[in-house]
């Protein structure tokens, strides 16, 4: 089995059995950027290949708050399958992931297909529709800690979304009010314009980075625009929900 392969085995097998694995760049200095998404891409066919469909991508790290957490400053995509669909208002079990974190997000529904370099408005022409959501994210890392080529070959940490109502893009979703509660705390803030300034620079660059790697966002798929604010740690017995002005609420709880 070559390298990338090998890797890509074992990122599939840490998400499997929730068990961390050491990061690739330490001992492989040479790991470039290109190889991580080859290995994401190797990963995500071996959960294919198992019957998962794919639905879509996500964005990462494309909030100023992300990046700070992580301590990286690129903005990264994943790919998404329907195994990690969460039903809104449902439980999700705390056992099934390594240390999950959430992450408000604002989600987009295509009703045509981008890819390559394209504008906003012809962005905004392709969504269908937009929802509050949720994403939780489980880096397959010991310790939450990876560099920007690891966290790439790792899926960018997708593990789970959760979706909420959807809406007429129509409206101006360039700056809405994002709170983010647990247990009817209000744990972080944040404006949608976080994302890039405008959640649909998000789908703009998703379009060109999708292209890049000889794929197209399609009809019918969801895109992630990325976390809000930082991602706080789930626990079990949490009740975890993320209001947006004018798109609604969306929540799950956290079991054992
Ligand atoms: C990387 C994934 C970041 C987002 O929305 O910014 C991400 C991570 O923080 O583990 O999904
Ligand atoms: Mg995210």
């Amino acid at each position: 089995m070559d390298r990338l392969s090998r890797y890509s085995e074992i990122l599939d097998t840490a998400a499997r059995e929730a068990k961390a694995t050491p990061q690739i760049t330490p001992v492989d200095a040479a790991f470039t950027v290109a190889e991580a998404y080859q290995v994401q891409k190797l990963s995500v066919d071996r959960r294919l290949s198992r019957g998962e469909q794919r639905i879509g991508v996500k964005m990462g790290l494309t909030s100023r708050a992300k990046m700070l957490q992580v301590g990286v400053e690129e903005v990264a995509w994943g790919r998404l399958t329907d195994a990690m669909l969460v039903e809104e208002g449902s439980g999700l079990s705390r056992a099934r992931y390594v240390h999950p974190r959430v992450e408000p997000e604002i989600a987009f529904l295509m009703k045509a297909p981008l890819a390559g370099k394209v504008t906003p408005a012809a962005a905004l022409a392709a969504v269908e529709a937009i929802a509050p959501a949720m994403e939780i994210i489980d880096s397959r890392y010991e310790n939450f800690k990876f560099a920007l080529e690891d966290v790439i070959a790792d899926n960018t940490s997708s593990s789970g979304l959760v979706l909420g109502s959807w809406h007429d893009p129509r409206i101006d979703f360039s700056n809405l009010g994002v709170i983010l509660e647990i247990d009817g705390d209000v744990v972080q803030v944040g404006s949608t314009a976080a994302i890039l300034g405008h959640p649909l620079r998000s789908l703009v660059a998703a379009a060109r980075l999708v292209a890049e790697a000889g794929e197209r966002i399609n009809a019918g798929d969801i895109v992630m625009a990325g976390g809000i604010t930082a991602a706080p740690n789930l626990a079990p017995g949490q009740t975890v929900r993320t209001t947006i002005q004018d798109l609604g609420a969306v929540m799950f709880q956290v079991e054992a």
